[in-house]
């Protein structure tokens, strides 16, 4: 691991030491480290399938068992993968300051896995399933192994997967609690998300909106770097393990 200090404006520092409540809005350029592709980038998802077809209700109403597959195949990859040294940062925060949330795009799992004890899933989780007609809830570890497309025991409905398909909306609890640390957050993380997708790509502006001190996390411009703060276009693997080591390092100067 490169070793390499980030060029971080201590203001960040001072910012975090008087911080209440420290926000991440995390997309899936967060588990990208871990192994799991993301949607947009060079290799991303979309680049070679139509997410209306496979993550939309009318896609898996036309090829239930495309669509299945599709998700099982993620599962397939998530489950070989664990958290990275991004995730796993992100949950020791929690040891440093008073009140840290991890609001995610990913239906990974991967913060909890890594220890984030405060996770708002704005667009599900691919292990949790439902059935589209009467609405049984299904663990994945429920549903039998069949080949198709998994139907509900109870009234033979399809069996979906519970996250968020585009057009869909967010579920109300999840999006309002976000909405709420948005607009509470001292400082925000914007971490590996295209900030494409709304509603939850408004969080940053939300943030901002309210004062917060926003700092991205990406490799790459998105449409949020002209209002962040800070840009630190590095992996989020390398960045917010350094960005906590750094902290911890002032944090100690500053109080011998
Ligand atoms: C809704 C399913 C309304 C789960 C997903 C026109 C304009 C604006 C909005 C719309 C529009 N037309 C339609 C809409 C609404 C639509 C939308 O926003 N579309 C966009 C694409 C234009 N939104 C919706 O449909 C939402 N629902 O609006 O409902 C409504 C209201 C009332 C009543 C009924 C309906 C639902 C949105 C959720 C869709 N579901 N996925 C799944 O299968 O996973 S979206 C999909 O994109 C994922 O969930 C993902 O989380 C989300 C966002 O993507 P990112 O996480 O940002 O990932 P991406 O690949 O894009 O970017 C990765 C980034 O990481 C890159 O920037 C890359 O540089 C960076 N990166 C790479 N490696 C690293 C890294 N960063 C750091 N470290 C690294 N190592």
């Amino acid at each position: 691991m490169d070793t390499t200090p980030l060029d971080l404006d201590p203001y960040l520092f001072e910012i975090l030491s008087q911080a209440n409540h420290i926000v991440a809005l995390t997309g899936a350029g967060v588990s990208a480290e871990s192994g799991i592709p993301t949607f947009r980038g060079e290799e991303g998802i979309w680049k070679k399938l139509k997410p209306q077809e496979l993550a939309s209700m009318k896609g898996f109403l036309k090829n239930p068992d495309r669509v299945t597959e599709w998700y099982q195949h993620r599962r397939d990859i998530i489950d070989k993968v664990k958290p990275n040294p991004g995730h796993i940062a992100l949950a020791e925060m929690e040891k440093e300051f008073r009140n840290v949330t991890v609001i995610t795009q990913n239906v990974d799992g991967l913060h909890q896995q890594a220890g984030s004890s405060n996770v708002i899933e704005l667009h599900g989780n691919i292990y949790r399933n439902y059935c589209i007609d009467c609405g049984k809830r299904y663990d994945y570890g429920q549903m039998k192994k069949s080949e198709g497309v998994p139907v509900c025991d109870e009234c033979g409905g399809y069996i979906r997967p519970d996250v968020v398909w585009f057009g869909e909306s967010l579920p109300m609890a999840a999006f309002n609690e976000a909405e709420r640390s948005a607009a509470a957050a001292d400082v925000m993380f914007s971490v590996g998300t295209s900030a494409e997708v709304y509603p939850a790509a408004g969080l940053p502006r939300t943030a901002k909106a309210h004062n917060a001190y926003l700092v991205e996390i990406n490799p790459q411009h998105t449409d949020i770097s002209l209002i962040a703060d800070d840009s630190i276009r590095k992996p989020s693997g390398e960045a917010l393990p350094k960005i906590l080591k750094q902290y911890l390092e002032w944090k100690k100067t500053s109080t011998d």
